[in-house]
This record gives C-alpha cells, sequence and structure tokens, in this order.
C-alpha cells in the first residue's frame, strides 16, 4: 500500500519528521534543489506547498488528520492516535500503536476515519448505516447489523484497533446487546467478533466465532472476560488481536475506557483469514474509526 517498510526522513525547515514513499518524491515539478523550505515548493505535487503540507512527502489533498497531531493521515504511523512519531522498528507502524514495536515487518492495512460514507458491504441486517461528522453510526435496536471491508487478499493475522460509543440499548434483554469488530469475515454463519456485550449485570468483553455446525445451522462459541464499565456512554476502544500457530487461532479482544480494561481470548481450529467489519446488535453505536495493522505470519 502507501506504506512504504523504509520510511525516510525528509527535515525541511521547521518540520518535524515526515514519512513517505521514495517514488512519490520524484514528481516533485519544481524546486529540486536542496528543498531547504522555500514558499512555493510542494515536493509531493499535491497543490499544498511544503510549509503548509500535513505530509509534505505524501500527495494527500484532503489534509485529513483525524487525531489533529499535526500529521495527516496518509503519512502518520498511527493515524488515530496522537502520538510522538516514534518507530523504533522503521516498519512504518509508530510505537504507540505497533503490536511488535521492536520487530520490523508489521505493516499498516488500513485507516478508515469514517469522513465519507463507506464502501462496505452489508452482509447483515438492514441497510440502515448512516454516516455524519465523522462516525459510522446504525441505529437500529431490535437486530444485529453488521458491514465488513472487502479486503483483496483477506488479511489473516492481524492487530484491530476500533473507537465505538454505546449511544442507547436495547431495552429487550433477550437480545444479545452488542457492538464490536469482526474478524476474519466470511460469510454470514463463518467469522470472528471481538467487542462489548451486555451482561446480566453491567457489561463484558466478548471474543468469539460464528460456525455452522453439521446440520448447517449457525453456532455461537464465545469467550467472556470482565469489564467493570457501563457498555452506554462515552467513547471506548477496542482492540483485537490474532494469532495463529499450528493451525490454532488465538483471539485477544481487549476493550477500554479511561483507566477501566478487560480482556477476554478465544481459540480455535478455524483459520482467521477473511474480511474486517464492524458489527452491532441491540445498540445504537458510532464508530469513530477502525485501523488495521496486518502482522507477519512468523510473529506471534
Ligand atoms: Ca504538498
Ligand atoms: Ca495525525
Ligand atoms: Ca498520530
Ligand atoms: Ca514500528
Amino acid at each position: 500500500m502507501r506504506w512504504a517498510s523504509v520510511w525516510l526522513s525528509v527535515c525541511l525547515a521547521g518540520c518535524a519528521f515526515e514519512h513517505g514513499q521514495a517514488g512519490e518524491e520524484t514528481e516533485t515539478g519544481s524546486g529540486s534543489g536542496s528543498g531547504s523550505g522555500s514558499q512555493g515548493q510542494d515536493s509531493d505535487g499535491d497543490g499544498i506547498a511544503d510549509a503548509t503540507d500535513d505530509c509534505p512527502a505524501v500527495a494527500n489533498v484532503d489534509q485529513r488528520d483525524h487525531d489533529d497531531d499535526g500529521r495527516g493521515d496518509a503519512c502518520d504511523t498511527c493515524p488515530h492516535l496522537a502520538d510522538s512519531d516514534a518507530d523504533s522498528d522503521a516498519d512504518g507502524v509508530g510505537d504507540a500503536c505497533d503490536p511488535h514495536p521492536t520487530e520490523a515487518g508489521d505493516r499498516i492495512a488500513f485507516f478508515e476515519g469514517f469522513y465519507d460514507p463507506v464502501a462496505w458491504h452489508e452482509v447483515i441486517g438492514p441497510k440502515s448505516w448512516q454516516q455524519a461528522s465523522g462516525e459510522l453510526r446504525q441505529i437500529q435496536l431490535d437486530e444485529p447489523s453488521q458491514i465488513v471491508r472487502d479486503d483483496n487478499p483477506n488479511p489473516g493475522t492481524v492487530f484491530v484497533d476500533a473507537r465505538v460509543r454505546v449511544n442507547a440499548m436495547s431495552s429487550d434483554t433477550a437480545v444479545r446487546r452488542s457492538a464490536g469488530v469482526v474478524l476474519g469475515y466470511g460469510d454470514p454463519k463463518h467469522y470472528f467478533f471481538c467487542g462489548l456485550a451486555a451482561a446480566t449485570q453491567g457489561s463484558e468483553i466478548n471474543v468469539g466465532e460464528v460456525y455452522t455446525d453439521f446440520f448447517g445451522t449457525a453456532q455461537y462459541s464465545y469467550a467472556p472476560g470482565a469489564f467493570a464499565a457501563s457498555m452506554s456512554g462515552d467513547w471506548l476502544t477496542i482492540q483485537a488481536r490474532t494469532r495463529s500457530r499450528d493451525g490454532t487461532t488465538t483471539i485477544e479482544c481487549s476493550s477500554r475506557r479511561a483507566e477501566v480494561t478487560g480482556t477476554a481470548t478465544f481459540s480455535t481450529d478455524a483459520d482467521a483469514g477473511g474480511d474486517i467489519g464492524v458489527r452491532t446488535n441491540g445498540t445504537d453505536a458510532s464508530f469513530d474509526y477502525v485501523f488495521v495493522v496486518e502482522v507477519p505470519a512468523s510473529s506471534s
């Protein structure tokens, strides 16, 4: 993708380290001199002068900067976190969001900031996802609703970080009220999930698998973990890591709100490869971003 495994640092006048692909550097149409920061120079040719470009070495006309840290999404090694831009292993994934910060080889598969209506596929539920103000929202309270991003190739071993807010929950306690991310989506009867679910009291971290049994019936297998915080209210983060080893896929799912963290782990012999998505069931939930790092299969 746009992320080069070798980043080059270009320090123009007054700037911090920036990242970009060498190939884009060659498109400079003018000012090919020392790069001393002359006012009109536009190194990446995106129409925005280096002096005011939040990614001077990567063309990004939109100048979007989700975390507002001064580095545009297109060149931010952690586009969802205001961070220092440190990247110890220089693999293009910043230390603050790298699942293996001292082991090169991770790669940002994609970052979705929900600025525009998404082209993700509706795979379960009504087509009632709404996008506004940089959020993707599902207001449906009565039934599950799920969309996935069509990735090709499908990411297998991944680290996923998403930010979600549950605005309201169904009053029907017979509905499995939940919100979270979908991993390794194959079809409506084969996928993994990681998220929050309403428990008898409070909420829990919930990680598991939907699969089809011998009779073709969808089965639901999961492992819950404690989460001593309300499911509804302000924003919280959900993180999922998949690992594959010796035919076993292990998914670690955690959620965090302020200082409160909960974790659950689930293992299965099913393959983790497949699409990434988001899911709600019996909740009105908003998603702020989804950030996915593809991890080398050899990493654990
Ligand atoms: Ca520029
Ligand atoms: Ca940024
Ligand atoms: Ca950042
Ligand atoms: Ca890194």
